[in-house]
């Protein structure tokens, strides 16, 4: 049968917005996908009835979407990650669908708890951070914009692990994400790919007389898409994320079966899905373990295919334009062996020669680097990429003999040149380094704030930018405000709304007409009242997970991130030992009242970092119960930071904690959110902090610490921590408390490894900040009192925080480095002639 005779009959049931049929629906949902008669339904089963309804109204905008780009076949961006951060999907679709309230309405007519609904959805934590929050971000944005466009990644089984805390430790627990079902992706095992690994190459002629290479690989993986639906806001443009599962290509071995090896007939398929098992739960530290190189192989081949497929197959268009039809962005150099398996895939499989391949290699690909940290730079050694990527080895250095050959003719005579930019690292054992990779093989290469790209091009990258300075940008980055925004503070966006209409929500830069209203004292008023009333839920939510009661008229002073040493939350810790301190020698010190809270993972394998979240934890023991203190400051260390939990933090915060060593955070995207929802920040000139700051104005943000420039000129000179301690004699008290063991019962050795490494090396400076951090925190202290004038900055931050929408970070994308056109798509039920 011809599909064009194939009239789908697509149901009101499953597409119509109205209050009832979204209630018949999610009883017909109730009753047909979860199978279950309304009294014996669990919490669960609602919810996947709910999510599926959110999603069936998906489905046609999705498949309208995928039709459209089949037609005009419009350029798209292949976003390329090994993480994808993207939080509960059910009340983002519901804001993106404009139906939030309207489904809230239904689902009470059915006389059930919509927030419990909302709490129920267990979410897809396919991310460490940062990096893989801000992917979801872009994906929100490309689609917002109407960008066509695809986000490419990993379904780990097991995604960032759960965080429990033990007798002040972290304790990791696996993330079982999957176990109630997935109500948001769709399995599509007809278009699987085969991935291998392994073995060997062999030399031939083909019949056109040419020499070619083979590689007979000595294992297979199959990568099985999951597709989940990305729906922009107040459009029908509905992308896709396509996650790879490994399974194994014959997952039952009958010879070995009827040999009696039970276990072996099935050790393929075992050996072979733990490919898409785990996330590795390191940010920004790599480990070069070979699971690792063999699950970004795994994701890249499979995107490659899938992307050639498309082109060649279902489009039917001649690989030599494949560019024109698709740009890669690296999401840092996870993927970066993309460069390696495109040319791969065009010589060996296409046959196309190596010129034309390298350029149309390099004008698919485009990098973005997100970290300068020296641990985080990915190299894999050259034995162990060999052995499992044989013909990738054999291409990277060729494509590195021909790239140092044009090096030396440039830079004649400069061996320490040649040194640094050669791929292969070779100042010790040999490696592969994945940066000058991904650099070399990109058409556009971006840092992710203002001083972190000029840092990229003055440090890690300084001979590249050198030679190809047209290929550096920067693109700072941005973060959603329809999840950040709408869906986290409902409080804040009506009263936004009320006053200059809902128009910001895609143009973020109308939040400036909020400015307006500064003087409004009515206004101000409000704004004080919803914020007051969110720290209450989240003051009540604290009692129930910790028991520990907090005055919502402290300042909510907050740290929420990954624990790492250069984002410093042992200094917030010195800070409140220092505040300690004072109150004990003096118990009727007049000071404003704060509640530190705390969130954030550490590595599992991160020593240091654990600690610091264990003395975190012994701080809180000894000053929460402390009477001296009298409730004038509270310690609370708020278990498993996740997006759910970061969405409950960032409007109840007074305070935003950013306070790394200068230099050392690429951007930052924390302190958007935070800054955004009208918490004012406390920072150091450290990624875009400087922006904010910038934007908010230097008189609505506190400012302490060193620059960039300063830090390297301190290190340079041979910095020396212990003359700090010797100085300063608040450091010196709030060091030797902790030494003392008064926060560890009297255990002197336990916080040893943390106070020796400040006292002796103090790798991130803390020292040298210490005395700017506390006399700002001290300002901090005083502003806070002059509750008119907090108000007034905690609106200006907000109002002026435009700039750092994803939106605006896609547009500058779009605009300077995919050159794509937006591509409107038609509405369901609609007549309609756009695109
Ligand atoms: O660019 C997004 C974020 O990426 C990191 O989290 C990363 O993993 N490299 C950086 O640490 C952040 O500064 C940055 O905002």
């Amino acid at each position: 049968m011809q599909t064009e005779d194939i009239q789908i009959r697509i149901e009101d049931d499953r597409t119509g917005l109205e209050i009832e049929t979204l209630k018949r629906a999610i009883l017909d949902n109730l009753f047909y996908i979860q199978g279950k008669f309304p009294e014996i339904a669990t919490l669960n089963d609602y919810y996947m009835a709910l999510a599926y309804t959110v999603r069936d109204r998906l489905i046609h905008r999705w498949l309208i979407s995928s039709q459209t780009y089949t037609k005009v076949q419009p350029r798209e961006v292949c976003y390329l990650s090994a993480e994808f951060l993207m939080g509960p999907h059910l009340g983002n679709n519901l804001i993106n669908l404009g139906i939030y309230d309207r489904m809230r309405q239904a689902v009470q007519e059915l006389g059930l708890n919509f927030e419990a609904l909302l709490e129920q959805e267990e979410e897809p934590g396919l991310g460490n951070g940062g990096l893989g929050r801000l992917a979801a971000c872009y994906l929100d944005s490309m689609a917002t914009l109407d960008i066509p466009s695809v986000g490419y990644g990993i379904r780990y089984e097991f995604g960032i692990f759960d965080q429990d805390i033990h007798d002040g430790w972290q304790v990791e627990i696996t993330d079982k994400w999957l176990k109630n079902g997935n109500p948001w992706e769709i399995a599509r095992p007809e278009w699987a790919f085969e991935v291998k690994f392994g073995g060997r190459t062999e030399r031939y002629t083909d019949e056109k007389g040419r020499s070619r290479v083979k590689w007979i690989p000595d294992r297979m993986v199959q990568g099985v898409p999951y597709d989940t639906p990305i729906l922009g806001y107040e459009t029908s443009s509905t992308n896709t994320l396509r996650l790879w599962s490994a399974q194994a290509v014959e997952s039952f071995d009958f010879r070995a079966f009827n040999a009696g090896d039970y276990y072996g007939a099935v050790g393929n398929k075992v050996f072979s899905e733990n490919l898409s098992k785990v996330l590795y739960p390191n940010d920004e530290q790599i480990q070069g373990k070979q699971l690792r190189l063999e699950q970004q192989y795994f994701f890249v081949s499979c995107s490659l295919q899938d992307m050639i497929r498309t082109h060649c197959d279902r489009r039917g268009l001649p690989i030599s334009i494949f560019h024109e039809k698709f740009t890669v962005q690296l999401n840092d150099t996870h993927p970066a062996i993309a460069v390696a398996e495109l040319m791969r895939l065009l010589l060996d499989e296409h046959g196309i020669e190596w010129d034309q391949a390298w350029h149309i290699t390099q004008s698919t690909m485009a990098y973005t680097n997100h970290t300068l940290l020296p641990e985080a730079l990915e190299r894999w050694a050259v034995g162990l990429f060999g052995s499992l990527l044989p013909r990738h080895l054999e291409i990277i250095y060729e494509i590195n003999g021909r790239f140092l050959n044009e090096v030396r003719l440039r830079y004649p005579k400069d061996d320490e040149r040649i040194r640094r930019m050669s791929i292969i690292d070779e100042s010790g054992d040999r490696y592969v380094r994945m940066a000058n990779l991904a650099t070399l093989g990109s058409y556009s290469i971006n840092g992710v704030a203002e001083l972190h790209t000029q840092l990229l091009k003055q440090d890690v990258l300084h001979d590249f930018a050198e030679m190809y300075p047209e290929r550096f940008n920067n693109k700072t980055n941005g973060v959603t405000p329809r999840r950040f925004m709408v869906l986290s503070n409902p409080r804040l966006t009506k009263l936004i709304t009320s006053k200059i209409g809902d128009h910001w929500i895609r143009n973020l830069q109308e939040l400036r007409q909020l400015e307006s209203f500064v003087e409004d004292l009515e206004f101000r008023s409000e704004w004080r009242q919803i914020k007051l009333a969110i720290k209450r839920d989240l003051a009540n939510y604290i009692q129930e997970q910790n028991g520990i009661e907090v005055n919502v008229d402290s300042i909510f002073d907050i740290q929420a991130k990954r624990f790492h040493e250069y984002k410093r939350q042992h200094l917030n810790v010195l800070h409140i030992i220092t505040l300690y301190n004072r109150l004990k020698a003096n118990p009727n010190l007049d000071i404003t009242p704060r509640t530190f809270i705390f969130g954030g993972k550490a590595a599992p394998g991160y020593q240091m970092a654990k600690l610091i979240i264990k003395l975190i934890n012994s701080v809180a023991d000894v000053v929460n119960s402390d009477p001296d203190v009298r409730d004038r400051i509270k310690v609370v260390f708020l278990k498993d930071y996740n997006v759910k939990f970061a969405q409950r933090v960032y409007p109840a915060a007074d305070l935003s904690e950013q306070i790394s060593t200068a230099g050392k955070e690429a951007s930052g995207t924390g302190n958007m959110k935070f800054s955004m929802n009208g918490a004012l920040t406390i920072g150091t000139l450290d990624g875009a902090n400087i922006e904010i700051r910038e934007e908010v104005g230097a008189e609505n943000f506190f400012l302490f610490g060193l620059t960039a420039s300063k830090v390297s000129q301190i290190k340079a000179k041979g910095y020396d921590p212990m003359q700090y301690y010797i100085a300063n004699s608040e450091l010196k008290a709030a060091i030797d408390r902790i030494n003392s063991g008064f926060f560890s019962k009297g255990d002197t050795a336990l916080f040893k490894p943390l106070v020796g490494s400040l006292m002796y090396q103090d790798p991130y400076l803390l020292f040298a900040d210490y005395q700017s951090y506390i006399d700002v925190q001290t300002q901090v202290g005083e502003a806070y009192r002059d509750q008119d004038h907090w108000t007034r900055m905690s609106i200006l931050n907000t109002a002026r925080m435009g700039k750092f929408s994803s939106d605006r970070s896609i547009r500058e994308y779009v605009k300077e480095v995919w050159k794509i056109d937006p591509l409107k798509i038609c509405p369901p039920n609609e007549p309609c002639s756009i695109h």
